[in-house]
């Protein structure tokens, strides 16, 4: 059973790491980004999947200081790795719906950039359709996120909420579809037809649209004829820890 008081212990303790996955151009082929996605090593338990310790985060409210830890050490990793001459990505940190709704978030990640010397526009927050359920709240806090400058992208496009009122209304750049749309395109009509619509759709709206994930060349014959922008997925990696993730740089060279 896991408790709220060992996400202290184990934040204190410096078990949470972060692990990269690689955003790809589908039509040059090259890095354009990357995925902060969260792992704990436990001493006896061994790695503890996301799925068990961020419910009880969320619901605990231990998400607020992990998630700045995160976000933190998102952004210091990639401040670091410009400065080491790697060309510049941005960088995805998945913000839970709870640390949305902080009335000083704002000020919260200006601090973080500030601290970390990394330019606004190398920072994406990955929310989910969940925040929409505040219209009103909403706008108003992605309008003060925007004038920071970072990105925003609708993670898990498609599963959620699901209206698309907002995709007009709300200032947003990306659109993460979700996994279990791109997971049988080459085999069932229907995930292609949806995945080919929102690639057009959000074409149109002017948003870039990214596939998650993509595990076969297959599906990335497709998502190219689609004129799909990017993809993430294991076929280009699995979210690697930072020292493996700087060999995806190198092999580009
Ligand atoms: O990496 P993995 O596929 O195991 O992630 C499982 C889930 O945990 C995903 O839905 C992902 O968005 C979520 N997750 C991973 N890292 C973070 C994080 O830093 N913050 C939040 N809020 N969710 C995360
Ligand atoms: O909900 P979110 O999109 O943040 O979740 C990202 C999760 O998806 C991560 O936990 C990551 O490990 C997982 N993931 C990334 N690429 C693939 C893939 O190609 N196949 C599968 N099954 N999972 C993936
Ligand atoms: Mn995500
Ligand atoms: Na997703």
């Amino acid at each position: 059973l896991l408790l709220e008081n060992d996400l202290r212990i184990a934040l204190e303790l410096r078990q949470f790491h972060l692990a990269y996955q690689p955003l790809v151009d589908l039509e040059g082929g090259h890095l354009v980004g990357a995925e902060a996605l969260l792992r704990w090593d436990h001493p006896q338990k061994g790695s503890i999947p996301p799925s068990e310790f961020i419910p009880l985060s969320e619901e605990s409210g231990f998400i607020l200081p992990l998630g700045e830890w995160v976000l933190r050490t998102a952004c210091r990793q990639t401040k670091q790795w410009q400065e080491q001459g790697y060309p510049p990505l941005v960088m995805s940190v998945n913000l839970s719906i709870r640390q949305f709704r902080q009335h000083d978030l704002c000020e919260r990640i200006e601090k973080v950039l500030e601290e970390t010397g990394l330019e606004p526009q190398w920072l994406e927050l990955e929310i989910t359709e969940s925040i929409m359920a505040d219209v009103a709240f909403a706008t108003a806090m992605l309008e003060r996120l925007k004038k920071i400058g970072v990105r925003i992208s609708i993670d898990d496009f498609g599963t959620g909420y699901s209206s698309l009122y907002y995709l007009k209304r709300f200032p947003i750049d990306k659109l993460k579809i979700d996994r279990s749309f791109v997971n049988d395109i080459l085999t069932d009509r229907n995930d292609a037809a949806i995945v080919s619509g929102i690639s057009a759709m959000a074409r149109n709206l002017n948003l870039t649209v990214t596939a998650e994930g993509v595990e076969s060349e297959g599906q990335v014959a497709f998502l190219r004829e689609q004129r799909c922008q990017e993809a993430q997925g294991y076929f280009f990696s699995r979210p690697v820890p930072p020292e493996q993730f700087v060999s995806l740089f190198d092999a580009e060279k």
